[in-house]
């Protein structure tokens, strides 16, 4: 096979790069929501908010999106969900399998449940800023309106080798889904606005049913999601798991949505 690509310099590249990537950061500079984290939860949530037109930025502190979501657990490939959330891969076009020994758990590959969800969430809408840590948040009279950001490889690196000033992007509200870190979360309980109780134990019996429940506005202008809900809430953790994920992600959509609209 032969192919004759079309003709381009070297600095067009770099201005379709530049260009483009500046375009669409000045937009997202101020948006309806943000979501940090693109886990299950955030992907999930970022997902329902763009399809019902939403605008809404996914904050990534890895290249790469995802969280946890591509393996099972003990870097075995293979996801499981209990029913009822295998609708959301049927949404998704996700395959599985019921587990031929328990009816109700279902298993699926990481890889495939990964990218679907991946694709889903950016066919949706919605934008993504990875390589991006959040560094803090944005406060204005006790309600969270936006977070303090950095690059990655900047907040890797000590203070006294890369000594730059992060940027602020402002929202209507934040969704913390940062995953066990509830990295969010923390930037409010480390002034002492709030406590958390901390992630409990496993006992994945009840854990899934309490992390829906709890997905919630934690501060004002701050919803949880995910793992975040457990280490906000105190809950007990439910182990290589998905399906409290995913309907968290689509619970916390439906909390935003609700308070965007007030
Ligand atoms: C930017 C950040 C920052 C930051 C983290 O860990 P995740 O997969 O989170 P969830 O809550 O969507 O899913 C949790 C699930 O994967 C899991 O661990 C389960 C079910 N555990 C149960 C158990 O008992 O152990 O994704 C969080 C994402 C990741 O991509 C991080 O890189 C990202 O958030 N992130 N991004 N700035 N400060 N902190």
């Amino acid at each position: 096979m032969t192919v004759e690509f079309s003709p381009v310099s070297e600095s067009q590249i770099t201005k379709a790069i530049v260009d483009e990537f500046a375009k669409e950061f000045e937009k997202y500079v101020e948006t309806e929501v943000i979501i940090v984290g693109g886990g299950p939860s955030g992907l999930m949530a970022g997902k329902e908010l763009a399809s019902k037109g939403v605008k809404v930025l996914i904050i990534e502190r890895n290249n790469y999106l995802g969280g946890g979501f591509w393996l099972g657990g003990f870097l075995m490939n293979k996801l499981t969900v209990r029913s009822p959330a295998e609708s959301i891969l049927d949404e998704l076009g996700v395959p599985y399998k019921e587990y031929s020994k328990v009816k109700g758990l279902y298993v699926a590959d990481g890889p495939h449940a990964c990218s679907k969800l991946i694709a889903a969430t950016c066919d949706a809408g919605a934008k993504i800023l990875n390589m991006t840590t959040l560094d803090d948040v944005v406060l204005h009279n006790e309600k969270v309106s936006g977070v303090v950001v950095n690059w990655t490889a900047v907040s890797a690196l000590p203070r006294e080798i890369a000594c730059v000033d992060p940027i602020s992007l402002e929202s209507k509200l934040v969704i913390d889904a940062t995953g066990h870190d509830a990295s969010v979360v923390k930037k409010l309980e480390e002034r002492g606005l709030l406590k958390t109780k901390g992630q409990g134990a496993m006992w994945v019996e009840r854990s899934e049913n309490l992390v829906v429940e709890h997905t919630s506005e934690f501060y004002p202008g701050l919803i949880v999601t995910g793992m975040a809900v457990s280490a906000a809430y105190g809950l007990p953790r439910m182990g290589p798991t998905f399906g409290a994920m995913l309907m968290s992600g689509k619970k916390a959509a439906e909390v935003a949505i609700e308070k965007l609209r007030l």
